[in-house]
């Protein structure tokens, strides 16, 4: 991965007030993918969400129809490669939350292919999560989670599921997948929660 200078180079640097410790910039954007991608058409897909008390599932256009919006955010890999100021677009997880109850205080979310990763819901709310379409003006490609992928850009990027099937309620934390591996239970990067 191409390294980043930013600024002029060759005097003096400050360490970068939006670069979390231990973090370093990157031009390209890596793929970092625990199987194979799965291609998934928009006409196959659909986002569930499952809590206590029962089950919402919305297709492609009616999931759209909750409301997109744009926002620019930096992204924080926990194997120590950061990208500041990229533009998403997607749905935020406040608009789903509008549409579902429940009592449980934490999230798993699953994706096509069977990848996990656990969140407490009060972080994926008031403007902190989005379920992605685009990037930088694209759509999501399909080695970067497309059709759409989970956004969590305030913690390390395995949070933000790729080829998001959907979101569980769950009354208690658990492990999800790299979590049960060795990666912190949170994961915030600001307090390098890299692995537990
Ligand atoms: N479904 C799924 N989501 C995933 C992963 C994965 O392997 N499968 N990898 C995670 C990890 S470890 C990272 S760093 C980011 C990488 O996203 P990118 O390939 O778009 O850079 O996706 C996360 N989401
Ligand atoms: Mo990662």
């Amino acid at each position: 991965m191409a390294l980043v200078t930013r600024g002029f180079g060759g005097h003096r640097r400050e360490p970068d007030p939006d670069l979390p410790p231990g973090q370093t910039l990157v031009a390209d954007w890596p793929v970092l993918s625990a199987g194979p991608t799965p291609r998934i058409d928009t006409a196959d897909w659909s986002f569930t969400v499952a809590t206590e008390t029962g089950s919402r599932t919305w297709g492609w256009d009616e999931f759209l129809a909750l409301g997109v919006e744009d926002v620019t955010v930096d992204i924080h890999c926990v194997t120590h490669w950061s990208k500041l100021g990229m533009a998403w677009r997607g749905v935020p997880l406040d608009a789903i939350f509008a549409e579902v109850e429940t009592q449980y205080d934490y999230v798993m979310a699953q994706s096509f292919g069977g990848y996990t990763t656990n969140v407490p819901l009060d972080e994926l709310l008031d403007g902190q999560s989005w379920i992605a379409i685009e990037a930088d003006g694209e759509p999501l490609s399909p080695e970067h989670g497309g059709p759409a992928r989970l956004l969590v850009p305030h913690l390390y990027f395995w949070k933000s599921a790729k080829w998001i099937a959907g979101l569980r309620a769950m009354p208690d934390d658990g492990p999800g997948f790299w979590e049960q591996n060795g990666y912190h239970l949170h994961g915030d990067p600001w307090r390098e929660e890299r692995y537990s």
